[in-house]
């Protein structure tokens, strides 16, 4: 296991790499070119920059999140070829520059889904939040007007404000997209890519749909053990696997967070380890602190369970709560991750030692 935090980088993100080194738990980080568009190349030289100064501040870079998939390469558009050898190349020069773990999502027009960004607990931090409700609520072009007032002044990465101007037109790009569609043109996608991914030993890790369901109409595919064990067995490769995020197939109370993990052993590349607290059976939930008994999962039952299939990969706190008076995109403050990442390793050295004795 490898502690990580997620860094946007420098001038995107308000924690410093001098401030994550100096956790101590934290060894790696998660980082990506900040202003690349989907379908564009990631030049090795701007890779390599990247990649000094991080080493520079005493870290190194475990892995990419993300290196984003277009519209046309989800679609299926006739477009996609050319951004899907963009796609290579990128992945190329990644593997050149010795950086071996790429996630990325396949969800259609919203990355992901919450209908707060701030919503305030009872000591005063703010969390993010989802109810069905407010969702059901509201036509999906004013989705981001809604949470745009809370993102404290950030460009949140899927929820960019161009992005977002255009999503009557986005949604009329998948309207004709079913989930069957979907898988079609992720198998696609994973097919043209696994070569380069072999050839520099790259581990693709998708992340689930959050939350697991579909929500305004769209298409939602990586959302359970199923959908996943298909998505695995359509490509059969290692270097075609999952990012195990607790907050996303936790959106689901009919995913077994533990039996999962267990069932995808060898392909989980990459964790995302976050708790999440219900309120109202799946309708209404927040994220809550990293530890079990803030929260609904068993967080050491999913440890247990990651240390078991012998999970080597990167790991990262998930989202964090606000707290301290501090100021950062929402879910990516220093305060509540690195609270979330001592715990962690708390819990892995716990398990690691238990399991030796
Ligand atoms: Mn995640």
């Amino acid at each position: 296991m490898q502690m990580t935090m997620r860094w946007y980088g420098t001038g995107h993100d308000t924690v410093t790499l001098e401030q994550i080194r100096q956790t101590a738990y934290v060894k790696g980080v998660i980082t990506m070119l900040y202003d690349k568009m989907p379908g564009e190349v990631w030049e090795l030289d701007e890779i390599l920059a990247l990649k000094k100064e991080v080493e520079d501040a005493g870290l190194y870079i475990a892995g990419i999140e993300s290196v984003n998939v277009s519209d046309a390469i989800k679609t299926g558009s006739p477009e996609r070829d050319k951004d899907i050898d963009a796609y290579i190349k990128s992945l190329e020069n990644l593997g050149k520059a010795d950086i071996h773990m790429v996630c990325y999502n396949f969800m259609p027009v919203f990355d992901w889904t919450r209908t707060e960004l701030a919503r305030k607990r009872a000591d005063g931090t703010t969390v993010l939040a989802y109810t069905q409700k407010a969702v059901d609520a509201i036509n999906p072009e004013d989705m981001f007007g809604s949470i745009a007032g809370d993102m404290n002044g950030t460009v949140m990465p899927g929820w960019e404000p161009e992005r977002m101007a255009k999503v009557k037109e986005l949604f009329e790009l998948y309207k004709d997209i079913d989930s069957e569609k979907l898988f079609e043109n992720l198998k696609y996608f994973l097919e043209a890519i696994m070569p380069v991914c072999d050839k520099y030993d790259i581990n693709m890790a998708i992340h689930p749909d959050d939350p697991a369901w579909s929500v305004f109409g769209l298409p939602r595919i990586i959302i359970n053990k199923e959908n996943v064990l298909r998505m695995m067995n359509m490509v059969p490769n290692k270097h075609n696997g999952i990012t195990f995020c607790t907050g996303s197939y936790g959106t689901s109370l009919k995913n077994n967070l533990p039996d999962m993990i267990r069932a995808l052993k060898g392909r989980i590349h990459f964790a995302h380890l976050r708790n999440l607290k219900f309120n109202d059976g799946e309708a209404d939930f927040e994220e809550s602190a990293h530890l079990s008994s803030d929260g609904t999962f068993d967080m050491h039952a999913i440890v247990r369970a990651l240390y078991d299939i012998g999970f080597d990969g990167p790991i990262r706190p998930d989202h964090g709560r606000m707290m301290w008076g501090e100021v950062a995109m929402p879910g990516y403050g220093l305060y509540d991750r690195a609270l979330g990442a001592a715990y962690l390793c708390g819990l892995w050295e716990a398990v690691e030692k238990e399991a030796k004795r």
